[in-house]
C-alpha cells in the first residue's frame, strides 16, 4: 500500500507528464505555464523532503548527471538502417516498378500500392529504449550497428518522454526518429552567440548535432532540440498496429512526438503531389527538412519485401534539391540596390544549389564579411533556399590554405561616384543620391510623384518605369520637359492621358515646403518630420543649409535622421537635380505664404460651417480641407453658432434647421467664390 506521500508524487507526476505531452509533443497546452510550475515546484518539494522516493523517470530528473569523459558504445540490437534516395520523378517511377514487380504475388498490377508520405528531417537519426515504459537509453545511429550512449542528453529533451503515457504499450519498444533544432530555436542560439562574440552555427543541423554530442548535458538542455520519431526497432511483449501510419498513430498515443505532416498516400501520383505541395510549404515549415520519405504502408508488405544491404526495399527518400553547397568567391563587386544600399556580392564559381545554377551570392553587409571572415579566394558554404537570394553562409572550415586579403568598401558608388554613407551603429552602407543614382532613378521618381509627396496624378509606377527604361527620363527634374507627343508615342498612352499629365505635372509645380522636402526621398525622412523640417525652418534654404546641431534641435529628429539630412544636401549631385527642379519652374510655397494667402484675407477665417448634402465637384472631404486651410472651423451639427451652411444635393434636416435658425446657406460655387476672391 502506498504512503500518503508517494500517492501524491504518484499523481503529481502523472499530471506533469501529461502536461509536458499536451504542450511539447502536441503543442496544445492546456493549462497556464504559471500553473506547470506550480505541479513542478509541489513535485520538487516533495522530492527533497523524500529523496529516497525519487526515481529517474521523475520529470524532475531531466538534467541530472555530470559531464562525461566520454560516450559510452551501444549496440543496437536491431540495426538502424539507412535510407536509399531518388533525385527525380523518373527514379521514383522506377522504384514504384520495383515494388510493383517484387509484390506481384500479393498485389494486382492495376491495384496501387499505399505508402506514408513523410517529411524527412534534417536532423540526427536516434534510438530511444523503453523497457515497461521507462526511457532505458538513447543512442545515436552511428555507423547503424554500434552508436553513442545519449541518454543523459536525449533526457533533456522535453518533447522525449522519460516514462511513455498509459499502459498499452509493448514491455519492449524501441522507437526511432529524428533530433531536430527547430528553425526558430536555432536563429535564437546564434542571435546568443553573436551577442556573446562566440562562433554561430552554420544551419540548424550542425546545431543539432553540436548539441546532442555534449559531453555535459547542462549545455544540451539549454538548446532547444525536438524529435520526431519515424519507425521502430526492437518490440517485445506486446503487438503493434499492422500498417506504418497507424505504428504511428499508437507511438503518439504512447506520448511520443511524431511529425503531424505525415499523410497516407496511393501510387506514385499522390506521391509526387505530396512532395510538389511540401516542397512549396518547406520554407515556411518551423523545421528543415531535405526531402520526403515515402514507406509501404503495409507492415506485411515491408516484411516481404525486405533489405539490400542497409536500406530497406519497402522505403525510399525522395531528395529535395540540395540547398547548401560549396563553391569558390572569384571577386566582390558591390551593387547598388533600388534604394541606395550598398550590397557586397561574391562572384563565385558556378554551383548547382536549390535546384539552379548560382554564380552570384549576397555577402549582405561589412558587417557579416568581417564576422564571417570572407575573403576573395575563399571556398564557401553557398545557400539557396526556396526564392531567396543566394547567399555565403560561411567559409569552409580549414580550406584557406594561405594568407587573403581583407575585402574592403568601396568609397564612391559605383554608380553614380556619390560618396558612400555609413552611418555609424548601421550595418548597411548607402549611396544617398537618390534621385541623381541610376540604381536608384526609377524608385526615387516613384516616390517623388507620389500622393503624399508630388501628387502628380496619372503618373504610376510602370509609367515611371518605362519612362526610366527608355530613357525619357533621368532625374525628377526630367519630369517637366516631358511633352504630349512623346508621351501620347508611348504604348497604352493615348492623346488623352498624355494630355493630363501634362497638366497635372504643371498643377504639382507649385508643392508646399513639407511636400516638396518629403518628395525628396531624403532616408528616414517620412512626411512628419518633413513637416518638422518645414516648421522649424520654414525656407528651403534654410533645410538644406542647416547643420547637424540645428537640425537635432527639431522636434522627432534624432542623430541617425540628422545624419542623413546632413548627407543628403552635401552631395553636390542631389543639389543640382534640385537646382534642376526649380529651373524646370518648381516653385515651393511656404508654410506662412500658404497660410497667409489662404487665411488672413479669407472670409471663413475663424467661421463656424457646416456641411451638409452632395456637392456639385468636390467631396465633403475636399471642401472640408479647403475650409480648414482658409482658416475655418468645420463641425458637424448646425447651432446658432453656425455662421454658413456648406448645403449641396440632397441636404435634408440640416438646412431646414439652418433655414429656421437664420444660418445662411451658401453652395459649392459660392464657396470657391468666396475662397478664390480673398486672396
Ligand atoms: N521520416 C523519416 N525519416 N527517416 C529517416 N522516416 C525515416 N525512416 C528512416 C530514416 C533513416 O529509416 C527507415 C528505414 C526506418
Amino acid at each position: 500500500m502506498p504512503s500518503k506521500v508517494e500517492s501524491q508524487i504518484d499523481s503529481l507526476r502523472e499530471k506533469l507528464r501529461y502536461h509536458s505531452y499536451q504542450y511539447y509533443v502536441l503543442d496544445d497546452p492546456d493549462i497556464p505555464d504559471a500553473e506547470y510550475d506550480r505541479l513542478y515546484q509541489q513535485l520538487l518539494a516533495l522530492e527533497t523532503e523524500h529523496p529516497e522516493l525519487i526515481t529517474t523517470d521523475s520529470p524532475t530528473q531531466r538534467v541530472g548527471s555530470t559531464p562525461l569523459a566520454a560516450f559510452d558504445q551501444i549496440k543496437h540490437q536491431m540495426p538502424m538502417l539507412s535510407l536509399d534516395n531518388v533525385f527525380s520523378e523518373e527514379d521514383l517511377q522506377a522504384f514504384y516498378l520495383r515494388l510493383q514487380d517484387r509484390l506481384a504475388a500479393e498485389i494486382s498490377s492495376a491495384e496501387d500500392i499505399d505508402f506514408t508520405a513523410e517529411p524527412k528531417l534534417d536532423g540526427l537519426a536516434v534510438s530511444l529504449r523503453y523497457e515497461n515504459g521507462e526511457l532505458i537509453y538513447a543512442a545515436t545511429r552511428g555507423d547503424g550497428s554500434t552508436g553513442e550512449n545519449v541518454t543523459q542528453n536525449v533526457r533533456t529533451l522535453h518533447s522525449v518522454p522519460l516514462r511513455l503515457l498509459g499502459n498499452a504499450f509493448p514491455q519492449v519498444l524501441e522507437v526511432r526518429g529524428e533530433v531536430f533544432m527547430p528553425k526558430a530555436g536555432f536563429e535564437a542560439l546564434n542571435k546568443i552567440a553573436r551577442a556573446n562574440g562566440d562562433k554561430e552555427f552554420v544551419n540548424p543541423r550542425n546545431a543539432a548535432a553540436g548539441s546532442l554530442r555534449q559531453l555535459d548535458p547542462g549545455i544540451t538542455a539549454k538548446r532547444p532540440l525536438s524529435l520526431y520519431c519515424y519507425s521502430t526497432g526492437i518490440v517485445e511483449g506486446g503487438t503493434l498496429a499492422d500498417t506504418q501510419y497507424g505504428v504511428l498513430q499508437q507511438l503518439k498515443t504512447f506520448g511520443l512526438p511524431v511529425c503531424a505532416e505525415i499523410k497516407c498516400v496511393t501510387g506514385v501520383a499522390e506521391c509526387l503531389a505530396y512532395y510538389q505541395h511540401m516542397a512549396a510549404q518547406r520554407d515556411a515549415l518551423p523545421y528543415d527538412i531535405d526531402g520526403i520519405v515515402y514507406k509501404v504502408n503495409k507492415i506485411k508488405l515491408q516484411k516481404k519485401l525486405g533489405f539490400v544491404a542497409r536500406a530497406p526495399r519497402w522505403a525510399i527518400a525522395h531528395k529535395f534539391p540540395a540547398q547548401e553547397e560549396v563553391s569558390k568567391i572569384l571577386e566582390v563587386d558591390f551593387q547598388v540596390g533600388r534604394t541606395g544600399a550598398i550590397t557586397p556580392v561574391a562572384r563565385l564559381e558556378p554551383v548547382f544549389v536549390g535546384g539552379v545554377t548560382v554564380s552570384n551570392a549576397t555577402l549582405h553587409n561589412m558587417d557579416e564579411i568581417r564576422r564571417k571572415d570572407i575573403r576573395v579566394g575563399d571556398r564557401v558554404i553557398v545557400r539557396r533556399a526556396g526564392d531567396v537570394i543566394p547567399e555565403v553562409v560561411a567559409v569552409l572550415p580549414g580550406s584557406r590554405t594561405m594568407p587573403l586579403p581583407e575585402i574592403q568598401m568601396l568609397e564612391k558608388c559605383p554608380v553614380c561616384q556619390s560618396a558612400i554613407e555609413q552611418i555609424a551603429g548601421e550595418a548597411v552602407a548607402r549611396c544617398p543620391a537618390g534621385l541623381f543614382c541610376r540604381a536608384q532613378r526609377a524608385e526615387a521618381i516613384k516616390h517623388f510623384a507620389s500622393r503624399k509627396a508630388m501628387d502628380i496624378d496619372g503618373l504610376g509606377d510602370k509609367l515611371v518605369e518605362q519612362l526610366v527604361a527608355e530613357k525619357l527620363i533621368h532625374t525628377a527634374a526630367d519630369l517637366y520637359s516631358l511633352t504630349i507627343e512623346t508621351l501620347a508615342a508611348l504604348p497604352r498612352m493615348g492623346e488623352k492621358s498624355a494630355k493630363n499629365l501634362i497638366a497635372a505635372l504643371q498643377k504639382s509645380k507649385n508643392p508646399v515646403l513639407s511636400r516638396f522636402v518629403y518628395a525628396l526621398g531624403i532616408r528616414e525622412v517620412g512626411e512628419t518630420t518633413a513637416l518638422n523640417l518645414a516648421n522649424a525652418f520654414a525656407s528651403f534654404e534654410a533645410i538644406r543649409d542647416a547643420d547637424y546641431d540645428s537640425l537635432i534641435e527639431v522636434q522627432d529628429i534624432g542623430p541617425v535622421v540628422a545624419q542623413h539630412i546632413v548627407n543628403y544636401f552635401r552631395q553636390p549631385n542631389n543639389l543640382q537635380v534640385i537646382q534642376q527642379l526649380f529651373d524646370a519652374g518648381i516653385k515651393i510655397q511656404l508654410p506662412q505664404q500658404t497660410q497667409q494667402s489662404a487665411m488672413a484675407s479669407s472670409a471663413f477665417l475663424g467661421k463656424t460651417i457646416v456641411i451638409t448634402g452632395t456637392l456639385p465637384t468636390l467631396s465633403r472631404e475636399e471642401a472640408k480641407q479647403k475650409l480648414l486651410a482658409a482658416g475655418a472651423k468645420v463641425t458637424g451639427s448646425v447651432s446658432a453658432k453656425t455662421d454658413y451652411l456648406l448645403a449641396g444635393d440632397k441636404a435634408g434636416s440640416k438646412l431646414a434647421k439652418a433655414e429656421k435658425l437664420g444660418v445662411p446657406v451658401i453652395d459649392e460655387a459660392a464657396m470657391l467664390r468666396m475662397l478664390t476672391s480673398a486672396d
